[in-house]
């Protein structure tokens, strides 16, 4: 049995992950942040399972800060295959947050390396890496070789992390992989993104238990996938012959208004009535014409999205619809 280990456990991804590993029969060894460690309604199908939890799920409370709290579950699962998944995700509050941004998501990723170079086995390394670490490119769409130059904190911190993970890879030989990834969304997604705001609004409006939806910019444009596709994306990468990069994306652009407008269509609304937009919440700085070219995934892992755009927002704001209705 392969034996995998996870940090960002209860994350969307990390959960989607998780899943997709125990159903190929893993051993999954998975970090959740501390300071969510009581509450991880991602993982709690996983966790309520007892044929699952604590037979081939291992879950530990940690902190990237905090190597004791990374090393020892490291050392003791001695995994074949790491996805690292945990990182301050937030591109507008990594303004806010310049150096949290940094240390978490930037010397967190080193810190890890640095642990797994010195394992007598090193394993696997799989770097969640972002479009954003492509700034406001000149050129799309962006694949493998589009030059890295980030334009916000969060992405000059993953810049910092795909860097090394290919100077760990080059210089001391490891099986390191980014995989570079494009916006990817689910009914697991933040509520502060923008997917899940919309969707979430859209339910909330139409139960009454919200008046209106205050948005940024509408016309930000983004390639916008389904996280489901994305963790299969990094299971493939990890079983590639070799290491490499892949950029895992769908091609397409949609805006933020397509979003409202699917999401309202879906719950019964007319967006004009509820949907402004405050330049409050427009970002300093928001990278354009960021759409992903994942042709050499295709290529070399047989990987392309199954889920389209439209059907994640529906799927999202139907499980809105279905959870804010229960609740109620
Ligand atoms: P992003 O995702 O920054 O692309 O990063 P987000 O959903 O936050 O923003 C997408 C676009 O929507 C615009 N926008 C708003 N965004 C938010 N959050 N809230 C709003 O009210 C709002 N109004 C408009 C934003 O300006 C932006 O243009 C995601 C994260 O998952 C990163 O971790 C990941 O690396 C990248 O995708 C690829």
């Amino acid at each position: 049995m392969k034996r995998a280990f996870i940090t960002g456990t209860e994350g969307q991804d990390g959960s989607y992950l998780a899943e997709w590993l125990l159903g190929k029969k893993y051993e999954v060894h998975g970090l959740v942040y501390r300071a969510n460690s009581s509450n991880v309604p991602n993982l709690k199908h996983l966790v309520c399972d007892e044929s699952i939890h604590q037979k081939r799920l291992f879950l530990y409370s940690a902190d990237l800060e905090d190597a004791e709290s990374v090393r020892e579950p490291l050392e003791k699962s001695a995994p074949d295959e790491i996805y690292h998944l945990a990182s301050q995700s937030h591109v507008g509050q990594s303004f806010e947050k310049v150096e949290e941004t940094c240390r978490i998501t930037a010397f967190g990723t080193i810190r890890l390396l640095e642990m797994i170079r010195r394992l007598p086995k090193p394993p696997r390394f799989f770097h969640a890496s972002s479009s954003e670490i492509f700034g406001s490119p000149e050129h799309a769409p962006q694949d493998e070789t589009t030059p890295v130059a980030p334009v916000t904190p969060y992405g000059c911190a993953k810049a910092f992390g795909t860097r090394m993970a290919q100077v760990y890879r080059k210089t001391f030989g490891l099986f390191t992989v980014n995989g570079i990834f494009f916006n990817h969304e689910s009914p697991r997604r933040g509520l502060n993104f923008v997917t899940r705001k919309v969707c979430r609004a859209a339910a909330a409006i139409k139960l009454g238990r919200q008046q209106e939806l205050v948005l940024g910019d509408t016309n930000a444009r983004r390639d916008w996938g389904h996280a489901r596709d994305y963790v299969r994306g990094m299971w493939l990468a990890l079983q590639h012959d070799a290491p490499e990069d892949f950029v895992f994306a769908t091609g397409q652009l949609h805006s933020v208004q397509d979003v409202v407008a699917i999401a309202f269509r879906v719950a019964g609304l007319d967006w004009h009535q509820h949907v402004r937009q405050e330049r409050q919440l427009f970002r300093p700085a928001d990278p354009r014409q960021v759409v992903g070219n994942a042709a050499k995934a295709k290529q070399f892992l047989n990987w392309q999205p199954e889920i389209t755009f439209e059907q994640t927002i529906i799927e999202m704001t139907e499980a809105e619809l279905a959870a804010l209705g229960a609740s109620s």
